[in-house]
């Protein structure tokens, strides 16, 4: 069969395209599992901005799909019902499928979307599955995580457990079968690559819970080097590891730092997300063992400077670093440091606009960042399908806006007992842009070509809205900010 898969083009704050186009993991890694017979073709739309509507009907034309596969996260809903209705009035007959985040945490928001199934959870498995009953015609009663039409109504098959991909039952996945190309990070071509999956911590706000349960498998040290290499033989010079949390087992991290020095592989560039307190408690053998390795930019789930908040996020566990004595202290602020000494970029991901949170808080957290963090990725509390805090923030009725197109984590979507949603992403927006302006010299350094040709098109991203007046101070910023949100609204329209 023809299969056609899709990411949605839909981008957030932190991500302009201009300068971060990164391939989406779990498409090639269906089309890596799939029965060799089948045709795959994956298109990350991220790379089609401006030409998303056009890219879509090119590839139907000329891919003639039996099957679409569309991957989507919750803000992008709008956009994947947009792309299922236009995928069905051009081809009747096609079967849909969608899979992913939204789909397997919402799946009621699809049984009226046009779509013919729905993968939930983990689906390299399941979608092999499901293309192998189309093909047969035997029924899909004995797939896991498959959710199909029984005449008029939906049968939701049981979950699958979480793969343990120590068994080696997932293959490599299939870059090959990309038809588009762009993929960037600062210009510097981009891959991802998984190491592990799973998380056995459970933070208010994260929906990894939900999706798979609280669990840690990991890959052979062997599969992710040979996937590396994959990923660099097509084309990549910097590498995104996509763990949920690499960071859960230290020494098997500091064995793959070892073996991608071991294996030269420390030529890439390389980008990861990593847990504050692993970093403060191992960071002095960990972070010059990551900088051999070739790691350069970090993203530290801080969350929030501040106990309380922590508290609410519950994430203080994973923010609190084993002190002399048996004491508890932050770790966050070790943990930059030991980064920084060994010369890596702290991407700092916070979260403000907790319930309790006053303009004080807010901007106790904002100061944190302009002091410590080289970039700044700064969200909103954003109550996704069935996390804790999605429960949390309803029950106290402090959600703002149910447009879901605008859960991207940048726009506050929930108000606290102190503030309006509007002011906290205002107090956000206007300190955040300088932060960013900021590290400009230090991409420069790395990237001298690639910022030359389009530092104008990022700094007009960062500052959309603003004017001269506005960044000289003869107008109120707010004016700005509306502008800005303005603007926003617009480019949220991809199809
Ligand atoms: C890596 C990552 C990123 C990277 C993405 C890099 C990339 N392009 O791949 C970066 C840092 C850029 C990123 C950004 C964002 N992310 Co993110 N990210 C993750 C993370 C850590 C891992 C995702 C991943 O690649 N996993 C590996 C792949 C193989 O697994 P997978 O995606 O789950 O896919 C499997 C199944 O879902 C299924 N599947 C998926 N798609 C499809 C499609 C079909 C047809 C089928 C059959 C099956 C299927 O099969 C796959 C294989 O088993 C998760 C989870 C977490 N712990 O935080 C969050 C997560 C996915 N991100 C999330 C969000 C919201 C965002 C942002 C909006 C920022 C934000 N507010 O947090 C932005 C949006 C990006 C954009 N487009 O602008 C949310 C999504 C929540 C939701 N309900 O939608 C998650 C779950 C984190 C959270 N807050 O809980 N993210
Ligand atoms: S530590 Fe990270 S992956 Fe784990 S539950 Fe918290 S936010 Fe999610």
């Amino acid at each position: 069969m023809n299969v056609l898969l899709l990411s949605m083009p839909d981008y957030f704050e932190h991500m302009p395209p201009v300068a971060v186009r990164m391939p989406n993991g779990a498409l090639a890694s269906l089309a890596g599992n799939v029965d060799a017979h089948h045709a795959v073709a994956v298109a990350d739309l991220i790379l089609t901005h401006g030409s998303v509507r056009e890219t879509v009907i090119r590839l139907i034309h000329e891919l003639h799909p039996d099957v679409i596969g569309l991957s989507v996260m919750t803000f992008q809903r709008r956009t994947a019902r947009r792309i299922i209705d236009l995928a069905r009035s051009l081809q009747p007959a096609v079967q849909i499928v969608v899979g992913g985040y939204d789909p397997s945490l919402a799946p009621e928001a699809y049984e009226e979307m046009g779509v013919d199934y729905m993968v939930r959870g983990e689906g390299e498995i399941t979608f092999r599955d499901l293309l192998r009953a189309i093909e047969s015609g035997e029924g899909y009663a004995s797939i896991c995580g498959l959710s199909y039409r029984a005449g008029e109504r939906w049968v939701h098959n049981p979950l699958p457990q979480a793969h343990r991909l120590e068994d080696g039952d997932i293959r490599l996945p299939k870059r090959a079968a990309r038809v588009l190309r762009g993929y960037t990070l600062l210009g510097r071509q981009v891959d991802v690559v998984e190491t592990s999956r799973g998380c056995t911590y459970d933070c208010s706000f994260c929906s990894i819970i939900e999706m798979r349960g609280r669990n840690f498998h990991v890959y052979s040290l062997e599969r992710v080097l040979e996937d590396i290499r994959d990923a660099r033989d097509h084309g990549a010079r910097t590498i995104f590891l996509v763990d949920d949390n690499i960071t859960l087992n230290v020494r098997r991290f500091e064995a793959l730092c070892q073996a991608i020095i071991e294996a030269g592989l420390n030529e890439l560039d390389y980008f990861v997300q990593a847990m504050t307190s692993a970093i403060a408690d191992h960071g002095e053998t960990l972070a010059p063992l990551m900088h051999r390795a070739g790691f350069r930019y970090v993203f530290l789930g801080i969350e929030n400077v501040l106990e309380r908040d922590l508290q609410f996020l519950r994430a203080n566990a994973k923010n609190t670093a084993r002190g002399r004595g048996g004491s508890r202290e932050n770790a966050t602020v070790k943990a930059i440091n030991c980064l920084h000494r060994s010369k890596m970029y702290v991407v700092g991901g916070l979260i403000v606009g907790n319930p309790e949170d006053t303009r004080e808080s807010v901007e106790a957290n904002l100061a944190f960042a302009r002091r410590y963090v080289d970039w700044p990725y700064i969200q909103h509390p954003t109550p996704y399908p069935r996390t804790p805090m999605a429960q949390h923030f309803h029950e106290r009725g402090l959600v703002a806006n149910e447009r879901l197109e605008e859960y991207d984590g940048t726009t506050a979507v929930v108000r606290t007992e102190h503030l309006p949603a509007e002011e906290i992403e205002f107090l956000r927006w206007k300190a955040e842009r300088w932060m960013k302006l900021r590290h400009l010299p230090a991409a420069f350094r790395h990237d001298p070509w690639f910022i030359v040709r389009h530092a104008r098109e990022m700094l007009s991203h960062t500052y959309r809205g603003c004017t001269l007046r506005s960044v000289l101070g003869l107008e109120d910023n707010r004016k700005a900010f509306e502008r800005y949100k303005a603007i926003r609204r617009g480019e949220r329209v991809y199809v």
